[in-house]
Formats: structure tokens, sequence, C-alpha cells
């Protein structure tokens, strides 16, 4: 992850040496470096004292393109009202920018406008946030003219509260980290001009997401099931999704490599079939703008039967990212939806944490999405997981009905076949549109109540 790069250090203003670029290389490739490197003092709060790493806040800082050059990270049990980090602090973020030559100061957490403003004033540089960050990264990667004006939207919603008073400063965007996607003229104009622009990106993402809703109820209609892929971000949740279907997805490692939604089609042990979609990533204090702006979007994991959701089992904090994507899933109505949670990069574990996150994450599928490892485990599990329809029936098919056992496979959940002379017996568990169609082989129906009742 860290940038293979090395850097003359200039001072402010002098020319840098600034890294190769290779032609319009994508930024998501894994040699591609930004054409102006900044650099950037990282900031953070420790509240109620636990050891608050900025790893992550490097992580995202170098997605956007600014190498970290200094931390900082305060005790304190609530930010400052006016400048976030104590008034000492200031001072000394003051001193370590002139030290380390930074050209920008970047805080872990969104800053109100007013401490925006006021630390601007106070250093001279530029200041960013997490948010605008994290709007900046999604800017740099978004592709389809969807995404694009998803992200639009949420850098505007984030810009209008934060205009008044902000001329100068407005005016000094326009070159390198937090200020990609709306250009410096569309920043200058008033307001109204970026309401306006706000309503028609609003009506945009609404037509365009019209047709992603067609084809979802074609789906919807087919009867077969959803997965959704849900996960933080980085987790592999792309390379799940090649390993599932054999797709070839883009993977990078990166913070919000995707951005795009995908589907595609998963076949599960037995026969039968499901879609299986990939998504934007989440993160903790994920902006409530791109939650917004992406909602149509994220609706595709609102609406699964049920998510998959890829964790990075390697990583430190594990268990606060599993809760960081709980928590958007709640805000987009996915909380209710049955989930299996795959315990990825299982490969990058030892012995010792395994067994540890085996009793801690019990019932979760350990697996390795890049090496493959443990996949069949999971796609088993999504079949045991997957809803089939709240009926369990004993059907008995003649042998001159040879579209019905295919049409089973495909689209229930056979769980037993025996031959018999009159034809074949089959238990299975099946949706409700197909009991009509079944209506004449059926033996017996059972119903079946709860989904704990059916596991
Ligand atoms: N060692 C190891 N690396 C993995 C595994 N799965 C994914 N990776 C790596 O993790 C990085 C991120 O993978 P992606 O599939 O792009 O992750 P993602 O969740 O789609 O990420 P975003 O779309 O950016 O949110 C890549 O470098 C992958 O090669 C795994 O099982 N083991
Ligand atoms: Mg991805």
């Amino acid at each position: 992850m860290t940038p293979q790069r090395t850097r003359t250090t200039g001072r402010r203003g002098s020319s840098r040496a600034a890294p190769e670029r290779i032609g319009s290389e994508s930024p998501l490739s894994s040699t591609w470096r930004p054409a102006v490197w900044e650099r950037a003092v990282l900031v953070g709060l420790s509240l109620g004292g636990d050891e608050d790493s900025l790893d992550e806040l490097a992580a995202l800082s170098r997605a956007a393109g600014a190498e970290p050059v200094a931390r900082v990270v305060q005790s304190r049990s609530r930010p400052d009202p006016a400048t976030f980090v104590g008034k000492g602090k200031v001072g000394e973020i003051h001193d370590m920018i002139h030290a380390a030559d930074a050209d920008a100061v970047i805080f872990d957490d969104e800053l109100s406008p007013g401490q925006l403003r006021n630390l601007e004033e106070r250093f001279g540089i530029k200041v960013l946030d997490r948010t605008a960050l994290i709007l900046d990264i999604f800017a740099l990667h978004a592709r389809s003219g969807e995404g694009k004006a998803q992200v639009e939207l949420a850098q505007l919603n984030y810009l209008v509260p934060r205009l008044r008073g902000w001329g100068e400063a407005m005016s000094r965007l326009g070159g390198g980290i937090g200020t990609r996607g709306p250009g410096e003229t569309k920043l200058e104009t008033d307001r109204q001009h970026i309401r306006r622009r706000i309503s028609k990106l609003r009506k945009d993402i609404a037509d365009l997401g019209r047709t992603r809703g067609v084809k979802r109820a074609g789906r919807e209609r087919s009867g077969i099931g959803q997965v959704a892929l849900a996960g933080y971000t980085n987790s592999g949740k792309s390379t799940m999704m090649n390993a599932l279907t054999g797709a070839d997805a883009l993977v990078a490692d990166q913070p919000f490599a995707t951005l795009d939604p995908a589907t595609r089609r998963l076949s599960l042990p037995g026969g039968r079939k499901a879609t299986v979609s990939d998504t934007v990533g989440f993160v903790r204090k994920l902006p409530h703008e791109l939650v917004e702006a992406f909602k149509s979007t994220l609706e595709e994991v609102g609406r699964a039967d049920l998510i998959l959701h890829v964790a990075d089992a390697s990583a430190a904090d594990l268990d606060e990212q599993i809760e960081a994507v709980r928590e958007v899933l709640g805000e987009i109505g996915a909380a209710g939806i049955p989930e299996v949670i795959a315990l990825n990069k299982w490969d990058l574990v030892d012995e010792t944490a395994r067994r540890r996150l085996a009793r801690r994450h019990d019932g979760a599928v350990p697996l390795s999405a890049l090496t493959g490892e443990g996949v069949e485990g999971l796609l088993e599990e999504i079949g045991r997981a997957l809803p089939a329809g709240d009926t369990e029936v004993t059907l008995l098919v003649p042998f001159d009905r040879p579209d019905v056992l295919p049409r089973l496979y495909r689209e229930a959940d056979v769980r037993s076949t025996e031959p018999l002379e009159e034809g074949t017996r089959v238990t299975a568990r099946v949706p409700d549109r197909l009991l009509g169609a079944l209506a004449e082989f059926m033996l017996a129906p059972v119903r079946v109540r709860s989904r704990a009742a059916r596991r």
C-alpha cells in the first residue's frame, strides 16, 4: 500500500520532482501515482483515551494523492467547538506544518464549517476533513455517468453549508486533493446556481436509477434469489465476486475501488441459481452526503434476499469494521435481511488468531477469495441461508415430465430425490409462485413457519 516513490523535499512553491505517470493510466491501477503528491499532516482525536490509529486515514490520504508526512493525535473527550483540537495543539500542528513542509492538514472527522474556516485561517494551507477526503477518492474513482453524478451531488451538498465566508479559501481550491469534481468555475458561482445544479443531478440520478430498477424488477420477477455483497472497503468484495462467479470485477488494494454496482449469475451447489451483486464499500463515519447520493445504488443491497457480508479477518479492527458495516446496513434499511459473514483473507491469519476468530465468530465462514480456499464451503452456506420460499413440499414427478426437475433445481431448493417406480420422489423448498405449477405432483405440503425452523 505504501507508494514506491522517491521525492525530493523541496520548499513549498519550488518545483518538486513529480512522480512518473504512465500515460492516461487509471487511478485504480497498482502503479498509478497522482501527478502531484501533496504532503499532508494527519490529525485525529482519541476519544475516551483508547489508542485511535490514523492508519486508515493514511490509506485514504494516499488514495487521494496525499502522502502523510506527520501525525498528531490528541486525547480529549470531545472536540473543541472552534478549532476541533485544543489551542495548544493548534500551535503544535502549525509548527509541524512548517517543519514537515506540508501543503495540507487532514482531520480524521468531519469539521463544522466554522472549524474549517478557523483552521484554514490559522494554518494558511489547505485544511481537509475526513468527509472531503472520502468525497475526493469517490470523485477520482467514479466511472459511470451515474457514479459521477452521485459523487458531484454529494460534493455539492457538502459544499453548500460551507460556502459563506469561504471566498478566499474557495478561490484556492482547484488543484489537488479535496477539490476534484465540481470545477473551479462552478465553485465560484453563487448558491443559487449550485442549488439548480443539485436539483438537476437529483433528477438525472433518479432517471438513471429507474433503468436499473427495471432490470432489478426483471430479476425479482424471475424469482431467483438475490445475494448482495456488502462489507468494509478493501475487504475483498470484488475479489469474492470474481471467485464466486468467474467475473472479472476490478480489484485494487485501495479504498473505494468499486463504485458502480454490478450483478452476475451465481450457481449454488445442487444447481440452484441466484444472482450476486457487488457494490460500493463502507467505511467508519461514511459521509451522510454519500449515503444520500448513492441511495439508489445502495437500494440494491436493501432489496436482496441475503447479504454476504465480506469482512477482512486479517484487520486488527475486524470487530469495529463489522460494526461499521452493520450501521450503514441499518441506515439503508437492510438490517433485517439474513446475513452470512465471510471471514475473508484467512490466508493472512495465523493459527492462534484463527482459533480465536473461529470461536468469536461462530457461524461465519472462513475463506480466502484470493486463493479460493473455502469458497466451496461459502457457496454451501449461501445455499442453506438463501431463503427459497416458505413451503416444503414432497412431490412425485412422473418420468414423462422431464421439464419439472430441471426447473426445480433452478428455482427451488431441492433437499432430496429418490427414484421410485412411478417417477422421482422429490422433497424441496419452493417459492410460492411455483406452488400452482407443482400442485398436480404434490404428495404432502408442509408449512414451515420461521427461518430458524427452516435451517
Ligand atoms: N491475501 C488476500 N488478499 C485478498 C483476499 N481477498 C482480497 N484480497 C486483496 O485485498 C485487496 C482489496 O480487494 P478488493 O476485492 O478490491 O476489495 P473490495 O472490498 O472490492 O474493495 P473496494 O471496492 O475498494 O471497497 C486487493 O489487493 C485484493 O487482492 C484474500 O482472500 N487474501
Ligand atoms: Mg471492490
